[in-house]
């Protein structure tokens, strides 16, 4: 078969949030696409018949044909790269792309780029909070999700700006070339997605693609896999526990003391922190880091660091109940976030931590969180489609229960508490058995725990 050169498209492979962003972009700038999902009836959908009732869109079952003839795949993050209809168009010489790789490619601004297994959103909205402080005109997207969300190509339309965040997901950077970053890191590395990628390497490739052509990088001095494989001349920041270096974040411990210090300068006291937990102080150190690397001024970070007082659905207070404090990690959906979440609750409680768990397992080995749970658990109540597996790793002595739904959880867990402990609903899990997402999955548990009040 010969295809007609002129006349090929190029294809929109998804059509949720990120993929109506790509039909906007392409129509903005004259050009003629086709979109294709797998689904039905998937999420954008309604918006694309109404406000660009021209383009051709092809639903259901991938057709061959389609992704072959094109001139371009633009992929969505929630499809592997690897789906045989997309290795198939490569082999034949159809460029693949994604969003990000197009707006890399479109701004003229400099990018900040955070990845990382957990913590991402967290260190963006922190240093969201930071550059507005500093009254940057800036654009924040990528994988964010809540009141920051915003597909990364949508920010275009949004004008000039001085520099653009974004958080990425390795998703996202599967098909992600050469983003030339001005700073970009990847925060923390642990098993996530290992449903998606073929073993831990491949994710972490994946990851650290966001190095590709950057000026500066952010490294956690504790993970060797937050060091880029392979030197490109980027200058180094670093940041982790401990008396920071040259060009270093750490922290300075002067008696009882600790302080959020570059190299040996003090910013501010662990204490004026309204987050708690080692894992935000490392997320406090990181969002430092990346604003050093873009000379943000120090009353600015010192302003924003000290005010923010973390995102919804990320060891969340929820309410106190016969003097045992409610906390909803909903986002808490690997095992090194749950790690995080009990091992910087349990420190910050006089008790013990009643933790909720379970959903998707996502192929993941829930191994690290044992000694989390010995040490700082007294109880562990499963929900969801891999309750069983999850509780098989834990030992005989760990209090197990099996609930039906949130509701039977919160209950469960406020009768196996006394005041000091603290429950915490952090599933280490994907939500989509039971919910429509994390969000949907932290509301449900806030709301049953107003139940029990
Ligand atoms: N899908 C199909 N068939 C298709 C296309 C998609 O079944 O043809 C499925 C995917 O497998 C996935 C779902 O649809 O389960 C959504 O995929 P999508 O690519 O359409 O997703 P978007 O709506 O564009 O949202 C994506 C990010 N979601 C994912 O990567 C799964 C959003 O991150 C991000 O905010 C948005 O782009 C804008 O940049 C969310 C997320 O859950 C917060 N990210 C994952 C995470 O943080 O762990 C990576
Ligand atoms: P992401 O955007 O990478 O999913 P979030 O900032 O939304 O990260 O946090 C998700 C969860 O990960 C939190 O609810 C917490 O349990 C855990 N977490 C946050 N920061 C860290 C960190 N630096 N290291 C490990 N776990 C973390």
């Amino acid at each position: 078969m010969t295809i007609d050169l002129d006349s090929r498209l190029t294809v929109i492979v998804g059509l949720g949030a990120t993929g109506l962003s790509c039909v906007k972009y392409f129509a903005q700038a004259g050009e003629k696409v086709k979109v294709v999902d797998s689904r039905d009836e998937p999420p954008g959908l309604a918006a694309l018949k109404e406000l660009y009732p021209d383009v051709e869109y092809e639903l259901g079952d991938f057709n061959l044909q389609t992704f072959i003839t094109a001139k371009q795949l633009v992929v969505s993050p929630g499809l592997s790269i690897r789906c045989p209809e997309i290795e198939a168009a490569k082999k034949a010489g159809v460029v693949i792309t994604g969003d990000i790789d197009i707006f890399s490619k479109q701004v003229a601004a400099p990018i900040i780029a955070v990845t990382g297994s957990n913590g991402k959103s967290t260190v963006v909205a922190m240093l969201a909070e930071i550059l507005g402080k500093a009254g940057k005109n800036f654009g924040l997207g990528g994988n964010l999700d809540g009141d920051n969300f915003k597909p990364a190509l949508d920010l275009i339309a949004e004008g000039e700006k001085d520099l653009y965040l974004l958080e990425l997901s390795s998703f996202q950077l599967e098909t992600t070339e050469n983003l030339g970053a001005r700073v970009a890191t990847i925060l923390n590395f642990s098993a996530d997605h290992m449903d998606r990628y073929e073993g831990i390497d491949d994710y972490h490739r994946a990851k650290q693609r966001i190095f590709n052509g950057c000026k500066q990088v952010v490294i956690n001095r504790d993970v060797k896999e937050s060091y880029p494989l392979e030197k490109n001349g980027a200058a180094v920041w670093d940041f982790g526990f401990g008396r920071a270096g040259v060009n270093g974040m750490g922290l300075l411990e002067e008696g009882e003391d600790k302080y959020i210090a570059y190299q040996l300068e003090k910013i501010v006291s662990v204490n004026e922190l309204k987050v708690f937990g080692q894992h935000n102080i490392l997320n406090v150190l990181a969002a430092v880091a990346l604003a050093m690397a873009i000379d943000i001024n120090m009353n600015a970070i010192k302003a924003a660091i000290t005010e923010f007082s973390g995102l919804p659905h990320r060891c969340q207070w929820v309410a106190n109940i016969e003097g045992v404090d409610f906390y909803n990690d909903s986002k808490g959906t690997n095992v090194g976030a749950t790690v995080a979440a009990v091992e910087g609750l349990g420190e910050h409680i006089p008790g013990h931590i009643v933790l909720i768990a379970g959903g998707i397992a996502k192929g993941a080995n829930f191994s690290a969180l044992v000694p989390a749970m010995n040490k700082w658990g007294k109880v562990l109540i499963l929900i969801g489609q891999d309750a069983a597996e999850m509780a098989s790793y834990f030992d005989k002595e760990t209090q197990t229960y099996f609930a039906s739904d949130m509701q039977d959880a919160a209950r469960v867990a406020l009768q196996h508490s006394t005041a000091g402990d603290a429950v915490l609903l952090s599933p280490a899990c994907a939500s989509f058995d039971m919910f429509e997402n994390f969000q949907h999955r932290g509301f449900a548990f806030m709301k049953s725990v107003e139940t029990l009040q």
